[in-house]
């Protein structure tokens, strides 16, 4: 019989390749959305008749518990949270409510009525912080610097607690910045893919940012939820940290994605404080030894590398097209911003898997 999986943050990035991924391995994949006066289910409209959805919420414990028993998960993934930092600063009770007691919601849910459903938390490298050492590992002191980051260290937490306290199989995976075409775009590598593409083609002249010199650790987003699925499959539930190995300045970023269609940076960007942030994480840099190790892997790597190929193959032809927000999810290469977007993604290959 094939596998079930509840996925929350179904519609997000992460969400929507994992369930890619999951329905590929022949899972029921079942998904938690919000109800809003509109749906905006794009990123996972090309799989929709084979997903199924629930309305919930994580704020909400009865829908949680009503879900879990109408599902019957073998697995929960639990990806759903307000995942931008700056808007942490601006909602911080709600940013804890959702990011750091939504996981405590999950788990009391699962204890209740599914102790032996595998739960999957999505912890970040924001956890470290003010890092205390350097590449970061699983046993890198935490040193939160935003409210989202300090959810984040409660939610890694208490899903540990839960392992620890009563046998629960939940595993937590600190993930360094992954991206892809279907990022936010508020996140820093699709705002700067985006408005690329809208400089070149005349549409804009100006893009303000905020700190160009915080570094981080950029990997695919497409890759990273395999390693996910990896972690719960495991004999023991453990925590992993997934990362490249890799560190590039948002300058580098800026400079990469510019170049790739033949602009100078130094002529469109200037810096707006108010895109600073209150306190900033400055460096990121993972290392993922124990997943390399205990989890394996690499075809997914070689896979990557050769839609990176057919992608950057199709570029050329693409940034002709004026269209400018096109990835129904189907399309690995497309629009303009998303070719600038693999461009960028260039300068960080993706390692956690090779
Ligand atoms: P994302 O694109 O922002 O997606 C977040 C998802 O959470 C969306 O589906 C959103 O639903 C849902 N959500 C937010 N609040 C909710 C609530 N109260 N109830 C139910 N659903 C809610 O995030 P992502 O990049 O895919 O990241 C997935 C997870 O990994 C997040 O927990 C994030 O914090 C964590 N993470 C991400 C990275 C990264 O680099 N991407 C790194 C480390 C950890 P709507 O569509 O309704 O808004
Ligand atoms: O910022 C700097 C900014 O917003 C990256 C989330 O998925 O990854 C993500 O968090 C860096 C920061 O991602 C702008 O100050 C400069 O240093 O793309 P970001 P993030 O904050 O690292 C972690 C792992 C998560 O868990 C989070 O959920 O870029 N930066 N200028 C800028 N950032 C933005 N957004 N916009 C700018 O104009």
């Amino acid at each position: 019989m094939s596998k079930r999986a509840l996925i929350t943050g179904i519609t997000g990035q992460d969400g929507s390749y994992l369930a890619e991924l999951l329905l590929s391995k022949g899972y029921q994949v079942h998904g938690m959305v919000r109800r809003s006066s509109e749906e905006k289910f794009e990123r996972i409209s090309h799989l929709r008749d084979r997903l199924t959805l629930h309305q919930g919420d994580l704020l909400d414990q009865f829908s949680i518990a009503s879900i879990l028993t109408q599902v019957e998960p073998d697995e929960v993934y639990n990806l759903a949270a307000q995942s931008f930092v700056p808007t942490s600063w601006s909602q911080p009770v709600l940013t804890g409510e959702f990011t750091a007691l939504g996981v405590t919601k999950m788990l009391e849910a699962i204890r209740h009525t599914m102790p032996k459903t595998r739960f999957y938390q999505a912890s970040s490298s924001e956890m470290f912080g003010k890092v205390r050492e350097v590449p970061q590992n699983e046993h890198t002191p935490f040193y939160p610097r935003s409210p989202y980051g300090v959810a984040k260290c409660y939610g890694h937490f208490i899903a540990v607690n839960y392992r620890e306290s009563f046998g629960i199989f939940a595993v937590s995976g600190i993930l360094f910045n992954h991206e892809s075409p279907r990022r936010g775009l508020e996140f820093v590598t699709r705002k700067v893919s985006h408005a690329v593409a809208r400089i070149k083609l005349g549409l804009q002249d100006k893009l303000a940012m905020g700190n160009l010199e915080a570094k981080r650790d950029w990997g695919f987003a497409g890759d990273y939820v395999e390693a996910i699925w990896l972690m719960m499959q495991a004999d023991t539930p453990e925590d992993y940290v997934i990362a490249t190995g890799e560190t590039h300045t948002v300058q580098d970023l800026l400079e990469v994605a510019f170049a790739r269609v033949d602009l100078d940076w130094k002529k469109h960007v200037f810096v707006d404080s108010s895109f600073v942030r209150p306190a900033e994480v400055e460096l990121l840099i993972g290392d993922a030894t124990k997943a390399r190790q205990k989890l394996g892997g690499g075809s997914r790597a070689a896979d990557r590398r050769r839609d990176q190929n057919a992608a950057e193959a199709g570029l050329d032809a693409e940034t002709k097209i004026p269209a400018i927000d096109r990835d129904d999810g189907r399309r690995r290469s497309g629009a303009a911003h998303e070719g600038v977007g693999l461009a960028a993604r260039k300068i960080s290959l993706s390692r956690a898997f090779s």
